[in-house]
């Protein structure tokens, strides 16, 4: 049965969000750009109200919604501002690894910090020479004794200056490529270096580091899952964010397909509001499909993992669509206002400095094409419906056929 009705708790938590977002967000959230101001008040406040951390099963103190709900919030609070969203959000991407395949202990401490006090984590994947190509990172995880030693930097860390603790991927076997790949819980008191805070384009109010890790001792029960199953960890947890990540682009594309619309109804150009002109709606009525399409792509995705099914396609298809069509949502809106689009007086040059980051993070768009080719041209799984991706199977990381090489058209 397809029904596109939210139930009545799925709405509530969209009303709930969208309410924060008017209220705690789009008041701050243009000053907050301008001076790279880190939303600590906008944490504690969300982290109350249950905005925060929704993925963590309730066996760890937390309140599990399923993707369809935990969705609708994001796409509401990126609504208000992407860039604090992306500060609240990144959490359960940091935590995902956590949860699909950590052991008990690993998940009551660390799961329970999140659950006790307003905390950050962060996911650490991306390296000064291993973005796309995750498998060519060179951060190792040496084991001695009862412990493991970590060496090595991550650019680009979601939060990384204020992470209580961090999910890291390193080598355990610098031979093996992506087969020698694990995935840890590094406390940030074991002695995690925070060297930078980037200076960026847009979401500004977000937290961006760079971090490193010089001997940085761990106990060797904080290995996440099995030694070297980390790069299906990691590739398993963006198909479970990366819905999440279509609906942030949806938020700002609304967002940005609002102003357009207020706009172009109060501004007169030849004696009429451009509303009237044409060519102006053609740009409105191209906005109103596309926010409706990436919706309906994010929706299928997250409807996809509540289901237990594989969403892996889906989901590249939802944050590919939903951030291109943000980015050019945004470009149009800017169009619209015109010349005054350009000036950070009005909102919607925030907006298109914002949408950029989404054809970036967790998969730039040519990636999400990759995968998306890969799928189709040779299905990794027999069908989206026969195979399950629920957490049980993802907690051995068995969960996934083989995946083969496509053959190379040349
Ligand atoms: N779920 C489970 N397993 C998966 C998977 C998924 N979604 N995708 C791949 N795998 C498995 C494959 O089945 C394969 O398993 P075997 O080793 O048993 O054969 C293995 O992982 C390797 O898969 P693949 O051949 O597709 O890997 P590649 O090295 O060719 O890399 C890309 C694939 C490029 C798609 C991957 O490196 C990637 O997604 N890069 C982008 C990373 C990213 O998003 N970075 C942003 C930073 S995070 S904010």
């Amino acid at each position: 049965m397809v029904d596109f009705t939210l139930t009545a708790e799925q709405q509530d938590l969209r009303d709930l969000a969208h309410d924060f977002a008017v209220k705690e967000i789009r008041p701050v959230a243009w000053e907050y750009d301008k001076n790279g101001t880190f939303p600590e008040d906008i944490i504690q406040k969300a982290w109350e109200v249950g905005l925060m951390n929704y993925y963590i099963p309730e066996a760890y103190g937390g309140t599990r919604v399923d993707s369809l709900s935990g969705i609708q919030i994001e796409e509401e609070l990126s609504w208000g501002c992407s860039g604090i969203q992306t500060t609240l959000g990144c959490n359960s991407l940091a935590y995902g690894p956590l949860v699909l395949a950590g052991s008990e202990e690993l998940k009551k401490e660390y799961l329970g910090r999140l659950v006790e006090a307003p905390l950050l984590c962060s996911f650490c994947l991306t390296e000064p020479d291993a973005g796309s190509d995750v498998a060519s990172m060179r951060t190792t995880a040496v084991k001695k004794g009862d412990k493991y030693v970590l060496n090595g930097s991550k650019v680009f860390i979601t939060n990384g200056g204020y992470a209580n603790w961090y999910t890291v991927y390193a080598k355990t076997d610098k031979e093996a490529g992506r087969r020698g790949i694990s995935a840890f819980v590094v406390p940030r008191d074991a002695g995690v270096t925070v060297d930078k805070k980037e200076d960026k384009l847009g979401q500004r109010a977000s937290n961006t580091a760079a971090i490193s890790f010089n001997d940085v001792e761990i106990p060797a029960d904080h290995l996440i899952g099995q030694e070297n199953q980390g790069f299906k960890l990691a590739m398993m947890t963006l198909d479970r964010t990366r819905p999440g990540v279509a609906a942030m682009a949806v938020g700002i594309a609304r967002a940005a397909m609002e102003f357009a619309i207020d706009y172009s109804k109060e501004r007169v150009q030849f004696g009429v509001p451009i509303a009237m002109h044409q060519g102006i709606q053609f740009m409105i009525a191209d906005m109103a499909t596309e926010v409706e399409a990436a919706r309906l792509l994010a929706w299928k995705a997250a409807v996809l993992l509540d289901q237990g099914k594989d969403n892996t396609i889906v989901s590249s298809h939802a944050k590919r669509f939903a951030a291109d069509a943000a980015m050019k949502i945004a470009t149009d809106a800017v169009q619209i206002y015109g010349g005054y689009g350009f000036i950070k007086e009005y909102p919607v040059e925030k907006l298109f400095r914002d949408a950029k980051i989404m054809q970036l993070y967790e998969g730039t768009s040519q990636i999400q094409r990759l995968v998306i080719a890969r799928e189709t041209l040779l299905p990794r799984r027999a069908s989206s419906d026969s195979s399950s991706n629920g957490d049980s199977a993802a907690a051995s990381t068995n969960g996934a056929e083989p995946h083969p090489e496509p053959a190379t058209a040349n």
